[in-house]
C-alpha cells in the first residue's frame, strides 16, 4: 500500500505537485516544500508565482484552520517554518532582479506581535523591486522605528499586524511622528490581515497595502511623487 512517504515530488505534475506542497505545508514538512520549490524552479516557475501560487495559497489554508480550532500553535508554528523554508531559496532570487535603487524602508511588525511572514514576504519583494530593506524583526516599539528611521535615512516606514489588539499601535508610531515634526519625513505604508482602506486612512497612514505585490507599487508610486515634488 502506497503511503505518503512514497510520494516521489519529482514525478507529480504541476498542479498535484501545487496541491501535495499546501498538503506538505499545512502538515509542517519543511524539507519537502523546499524540495518542491527546486522542483517548481527547475521547471520554470517563476519564484514570484511559486511564492504567491503554492506557499501563500497553501498557509491561508492553514490559517482558516486556526481559526476554526482545526490546528493549533504548535502545528501552525511548523506550518511557519516549512514556509520560511521555502521563501529562504525564493528570496535570493527575488532581490537578484538588479532593479536600480528605488528608496529605503524600515519595516517590523509593531509591538506585542510577533507574526512575521508577511511582513519578511514584503521585505522580500521590495528588496526584489530595488528598494533597500532594514528588517526591525518583531515586536517594535515606537521608539525602534523611529530611531531606525531616522539612523538609516529611510524614505519609508513599513509596520505589519496581524492582530486586531496590535493594529491600533501603529496609530501610536504615527502619532510619534506628528509630535515630534517627523510625520512628513517618511512615507508611511501598513500592512497585516486584519486591516483595510479605512483604518490606514483613519490612523493617518499614506496607505494601506493589501499585500506584498501592492507594497512595491503603492512604495514605487509615492517615492516617485516625493521625488518630482522635490524637484519641482
Ligand atoms: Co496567529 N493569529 N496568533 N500565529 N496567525 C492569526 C493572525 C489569526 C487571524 C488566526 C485566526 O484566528 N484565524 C488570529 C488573529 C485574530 C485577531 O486578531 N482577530 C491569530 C491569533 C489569535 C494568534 C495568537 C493570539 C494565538 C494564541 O496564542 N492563542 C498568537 C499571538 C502571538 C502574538 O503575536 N503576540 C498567535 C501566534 C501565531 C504563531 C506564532 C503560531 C504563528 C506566527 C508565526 C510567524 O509569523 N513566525 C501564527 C500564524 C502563522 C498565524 C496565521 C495562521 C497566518 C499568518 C501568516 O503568516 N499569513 C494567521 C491567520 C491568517 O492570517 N489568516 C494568524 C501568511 C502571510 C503571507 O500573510 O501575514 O497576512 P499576512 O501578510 C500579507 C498581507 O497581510 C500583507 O502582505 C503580506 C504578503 O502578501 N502585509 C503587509 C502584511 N504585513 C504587511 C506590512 C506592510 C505591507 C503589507 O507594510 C508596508
Amino acid at each position: 500500500m502506497a503511503d505518503e512517504d512514497d510520494i516521489i515530488l519529482s514525478e507529480l505534475d504541476d498542479e498535484e505537485l501545487v496541491q501535495q506542497m499546501m498538503d506538505d505545508l499545512y502538515d509542517g514538512l519543511k524539507e519537502e516544500i523546499e524540495e518542491a520549490v527546486e522542483i517548481l524552479l527547475e521547471r520554470g516557475w517563476t519564484p514570484y508565482d511559486i511564492l504567491t501560487k503554492a506557499l501563500v495559497a497553501g498557509m491561508t489554508i492553514v490559517g482558516a484552520d486556526f481559526r476554526d480550532g482545526i490546528l493549533f500553535v504548535p502545528e501552525v508554528l511548523l506550518a511557519a517554518n516549512a514556509m520560511k523554508g521555502g521563501m529562504a531559496i525564493l528570496k535570493p532570487l527575488l532581490v537578484e532582479t538588479g532593479a536600480p535603487r528605488m528608496g529605503k524602508m524600515v519595516i517590523g511588525t509593531v509591538k506585542g506581535d510577533i507574526h512575521d511572514i508577511g511582513k519578511n514576504l514584503v521585505a522580500m519583494m521590495m528588496e526584489g523591486a530595488g528598494f533597500e530593506v532594514v528588517d526591525l524583526g518583531i515586536n517594535n516599539a515606537v521608539e525602534s522605528y523611529l530611531e531606525a528611521a531616522e539612523r538609516e535615512g529611510a524614505d519609508i516606514i513599513g509596520m505589519s499586524a496581524l492582530l486586531t489588539t496590535t493594529m491600533p499601535y501603529m496609530k501610536t508610531v504615527i502619532d510619534a511622528l506628528k509630535e515630534q515634526g517627523k510625520r512628513d519625513t517618511y512615507i508611511v505604508l501598513v500592512g497585516g490581515a486584519p486591516l483595510n482602506e479605512e483604518f490606514g486612512k483613519a490612523i493617518g497612514a499614506d496607505a494601506y497595502c493589501r499585500d506584498a505585490a501592492v507594497a512595491v507599487e503603492t512604495a514605487k508610486t509615492l517615492v516617485s511623487r516625493r521625488h518630482n515634488q522635490m524637484g519641482a
